[in-house]
């Protein structure tokens, strides 16, 4: 997989580059980076990227020459590759966007700042508009390395550890149960006693139950997409009861 990024403050991307799975993963040549610094590709004295918008307003948009340029610059590889802009008028992404990108060979991440770029990039270069979520960030820089980050972790023999990507997508939709490590009493307050039992069949029970109640309790919303058994049904139905 290759990531081709283009923004203006190119410095923002060392410590994605540098650092954690990403960071091992470049090292280990199982993904490559290449940061694009798009003021390279302005023009004249003052090296714009930005201008006045058309019709007024207050303001900048950025230039459409430089990105073209800059998007010019990218050798093509083999295989699919697509365009993304990071943009608060996206699609919202999530791990199943995550999922479909991870397929592709090459992956082009424009980052808007200001108001965002000239109209005619977007519907000329980009194929796919993403958003990280509903709030206001200063461009398009952060996103990027969100989407970095959390296409690299699906590439197979990147995440190293001892759970596998499989297994991590059959928990899907579900939060997360209750973890405690050592000790097993911190400031009076006791690990939950089936921890300790050893024995692995209520524990597992415990813990898809903990998983099951958290979910209904904090994100409900989750619930209609997961992968229930008849066994999970049964647990949710009893804690919905028990809820009334
Ligand atoms: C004050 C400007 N806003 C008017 C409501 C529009 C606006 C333009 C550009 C707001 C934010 C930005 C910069 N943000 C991004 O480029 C961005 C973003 C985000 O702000 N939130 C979530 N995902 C993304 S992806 C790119």
């Amino acid at each position: 997989m290759r990531f081709d990024i283009l923004s203006i403050f190119p410095e923002m991307f060392t410590l994605l580059i540098d650092y954690g799975i990403v960071g091992r993963a470049v090292k280990k040549g199982k993904i490559k980076i290449n940061v694009v610094n798009v003021r390279d590709f302005s023009e004249g004295l003052h090296l714009m990227t930005d201008d006045r918008p058309f019709g007024g307003g207050d303001g900048m948009v950025m230039k459409p020459e430089p990105i073209f340029r800059a998007l010019e610059s990218i050798p093509k590889l083999e295989g699919e590759r697509k365009v993304i802009l990071l943009t608060p008028q996206g699609q919202l992404f999530n791990q199943s966007i995550a999922r479909s990108l991870c397929e592709l060979q090459q992956i082009i991440l424009v980052c808007g700042r200001y108001e965002g770029v000239d109209e005619r990039v977007r519907s000329r270069y980009v194929d796919i508009e993403i958003s990280i979520g509903d709030y206001i960030l200063t461009g398009g820089e952060l996103p990027a390395m969100i989407i970095v980050e959390v296409v690299s972790r699906l590439i197979p023999g990147i995440l190293g550890g001892a759970r596998s990507n499989l297994e991590e997508s059959f928990e899907d939709y579900l939060l997360e149960y209750p973890q405690y490590t050592r000790p097993r009493v911190f400031k009076g307050d006791e690990v939950p006693s089936v921890l300790l039992s050893g024995d692995h069949e209520r524990i597992r029970l415990w813990r898809r139950t903990q998983s099951i109640k958290r979910t209904l309790e904090r994100r409900p919303d989750l619930l209609e997409r997961a992968n229930l058994s008849e066994m999970d049904k049964s647990i949710l139905e009893e804690l919905k009861q028990r809820k009334l």
